[in-house]
């Protein structure tokens, strides 16, 4: 089994229900134990500025998955929530975004699937959540998750 993490963001229709009953199919998924949920938080959009506010949290898995397997079935559960991703614009409004942020200690760089999630370090709306459910996580080739989260804060 592989500890994993998952983001979850909303910001469109009633995005705590959504966020909850993603959750509860997350929980629903063979080969997947959700062992954690972050709280969700209620964030100002951040890249393209000009949509709802999202509401924002991770949780912690333990998955027999591969993270290829995992992936796939994170976008059918977000297609199955009505998320259309040919219409509107890249990082535009969305009914649920799972972003599959960590999978163990493993780096993958694939044209489909980049872990550590490319923008992780960048968005304090990952990295909240993601110490909420692990102050001492190490995020692989990046450092622990509180020094980005230190790091991001100064500007630096
Ligand atoms: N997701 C985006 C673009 N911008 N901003 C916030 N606050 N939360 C998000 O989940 C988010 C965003 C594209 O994935
Ligand atoms: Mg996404
Ligand atoms: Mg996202």
């Amino acid at each position: 089994m592989v500890r994993a993490f998952v983001g979850l963001g909303s910001n469109l229709g009633e995005r705590d229900v959504t966020l909850r009953a993603a959750i509860g199919r997350l929980r629903g998924l063979p080969d997947v134990d959700v062992k954690r949920v972050s709280s969700f938080r209620d964030t100002e959009p951040v890249g393209y500025v000009d949509q709802p506010r999202f509401l924002n949290g991770a949780v912690e898995l333990e998955t027999g998955l591969t993270a290829r397997a995992l992936l796939g079935a994170l976008l059918e559960l977000e297609r199955a929530f009505g998320r259309d991703r040919s219409a509107g614009p890249l990082h535009g409004p969305r009914t649920l975004d799972l972003d599959l942020l960590l999978y163990g200690d493993e780096t993958i760089d694939e044209p489909l699937l980049t872990i550590p999630h490319p923008r992780l370090h960048e968005r304090q709306f990952v990295l909240e959540p993601l110490a909420e459910l692990d102050p001492a996580l190490e995020v692989p080739g990046l450092g622990p998750v509180q020094a980005l989260r230190a790091k991001l804060d100064s500007g630096a």
